[in-house]
């Protein structure tokens, strides 16, 4: 259907009444391929329909950025869905809550939270090599015993005790019962949350609502505990003079709403709620914990597979670097392969493949394509990142090509680039999330070359689909680097 002023519908999935377009989409693969191999048949920005909703797919960079960027405020809404009003009180966080004068004023405050401890800031920097350190020495330990390791946990733990520290200026031990419980209501949120927005379409998931619905509530209300128990000892401890963290920051802005406002307004009315401050500090610390995390352990499977990769970055290490002291933040510059690396890993397993979905708060277009308001949008990241058109061989993992030709400076070799997403939603943690790969990868290669045991196979490449994707669970074997040992003279 083509309008006056040239605009069409886009092409739509067959439908049937009621189940909107789920027979079209029986398919053994996750739904960020599903969609990619879709494009043949239906081009690269289609439709479907999902229960009551209209749902747009897009798979290529000149309409992502039209909708994160050129009309990232038109764009900037999230649908409401089952789990995610369960995670988050009914949306009152930043991720999965709706655009509002509510979520401005969360973001702004913890975007000026994270930036007190910003990029070139002295204290992130020591948080995260004190967590890269003592990961180090656990992999000297297993490396003495002889011992294959499922770095996992190690890994979580270090990350997680970083965003402890900037949430709640606090840390886990090693065999914390509390950190044991909290890695298992993590995964059971990951493994059950947002597949009504994101999955609901999609009938092998539809076992929900039975007993995801039942794990998700039990998840939550476990971190609920946690949270609560945070924000009570933070609320007791409370001083004006002194912020220690994010949700210090959090409880400034609410008492400084608190004191100001009259009567009419209160602080709930601006969104400065105890729900809200709650759920805020749950999002960072969710996100903080597990896309850094799922990162690191696709960076190690990577690396494991391609021992070569793996070389050329302790090569530049040891040359830019050298043993006598550990990687620092100021290195970035000096190490490009490394950087190039951790920019391939980002595209070639994005964290997040179809981002978070959009939703359109008011009638627009994308491209020639009309768009009602109230329509879902999904830009699978998946397909931006293997675009045959944008990257040459994209199944390949090849950091080469984030370098210019004589391998001395980094590129970005195509538009169809996003593994943060773009404007007005873009991620929050962007560069919190880069200094952390950055530390916690240098570190680790500058000390140890990581293999496979024997006996053991070389890691699955292929993710598990959710909020995020996962790779599957391996073991390593981490045997100190001889020629860090060599060059080794006083460790700092
Ligand atoms: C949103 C990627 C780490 C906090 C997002 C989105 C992506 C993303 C793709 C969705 C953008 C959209 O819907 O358009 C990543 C990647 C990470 C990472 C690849 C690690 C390498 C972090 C960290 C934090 C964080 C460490 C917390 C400190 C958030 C928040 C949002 C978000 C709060 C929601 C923003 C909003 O809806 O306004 N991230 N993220 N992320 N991220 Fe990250
Ligand atoms: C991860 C499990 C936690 O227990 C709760 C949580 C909170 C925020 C979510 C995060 C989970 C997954 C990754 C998300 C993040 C907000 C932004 C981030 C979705 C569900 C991304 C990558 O978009």
């Amino acid at each position: 259907r083509v309008s006056a002023h040239g605009f069409q519908e886009p092409p739509r999935l067959p439908a049937l009444p009621l189940i909107g377009s789920l027979l079209s989409l029986q398919s053994p693969h996750p739904p960020h391929m599903l969609f990619k191999e879709l494009q043949e048949k239906y081009g690269q920005t289609y439709s479907l329909v999902m229960g009551s909703h209209c749902v747009i797919i897009i798979n290529q960079h000149a309409h992502a950025k039209e909708v994160l960027l050129k009309k990232g405020k038109i764009f900037a809404g999230r649908p409401r869905t089952v789990t995610t009003d369960i995670l988050t009180r009914d949306g009152k966080d930043i991720a999965f809550g709706n655009y509002s004068s509510t979520w401005r004023f969360h973001r702004k405050i913890v975007h000026g939270a994270l930036c007190m401890f910003g990029e070139g800031s002295a204290s992130i920097e020591k948080i995260i090599c004190a967590e890269a350190q003592s990961l180090c020495s656990i992999l000297s330990e297993a490396a003495v015993a002889g011992l294959a390791l499922d770095l996992s946990p190690e890994l979580t733990r270090a990350v997680t005790n970083v965003i402890c520290s900037l949430c709640f200026n606090s840390s886990y031990c090693r065999g914390d019962p509390e950190f044991e419980a909290m890695l298992h209501y993590s995964q059971g949120i990951v493994d059950t949350v947002a597949k009504d927005s994101l999955v609901d379409i999609f009938p092998w998931l539809q076992i929900f609502p039975n007993a995801d619905l039942r794990l998700l509530k039990q998840c939550v209300s476990i971190r609920d505990k946690l949270l609560q128990k945070e924000y009570d000892d933070h609320k007791a401890n409370y001083s004006d003079h002194v912020q220690r963290d994010l949700l210090d920051a959090l409880l400034r802005a609410k008492r400084s709403a608190e004191n100001n406002n009259t009567a009419e307004i209160s602080a709930d009315s601006v969104g400065l709620s105890d729900d809200h401050l709650l759920m805020t500090v749950g999002d960072i610390f969710g996100a903080g914990v597990e896309t850094t995390t799922t990162v690191l352990k696709w960076a190690i499977a990577y690396l494991i597979h391609h021992p070569q990769v793996q070389r050329r970055i302790q090569e530049e290490l040891d040359s830019k670097v050298g043993g006598d002291r550990f990687p620092q933040l100021s290195d970035r510059g000096k190490l490009p392969y490394l950087e190039a690396t951790i920019r391939e890993m980002l595209r070639i397993r994005p964290v997040a493949p179809l981002l978070i979905p959009h939703v359109a708060l008011s009638d627009t277009s994308i491209g020639n394509f009309t768009v009602r308001k109230g329509t879902r949008v999904i830009i699978n990241l998946w397909s931006l990142h293997h675009d045959e058109k944008e990257w040459k061989n994209p199944e390949l993992f090849d950091p080469g090509r984030f370098l210019n030709s004589e391998g001395t400076g980094l590129i970005i070799p195509s538009s169809s680039y996003l593994p943060f997403g773009a404007g007005i939603r873009v991620c929050l943690g962007e560069a919190l999330a880069k200094m952390e790969i950055f530390l916690f990868l240098s570190w680790i290669l500058q000390r140890f070359v990581l293999s496979v045991p024997q006996g053991h196979s070389l890691p699955s490449l292929e993710g598990k689909f959710g909020v995020v994707l996962q790779p599957a669970k391996y073991k390593v074997n981490a045997m100190p680097d001889l020629g860090w040992e060599r060059n080794k003279s006083k460790p700092c």
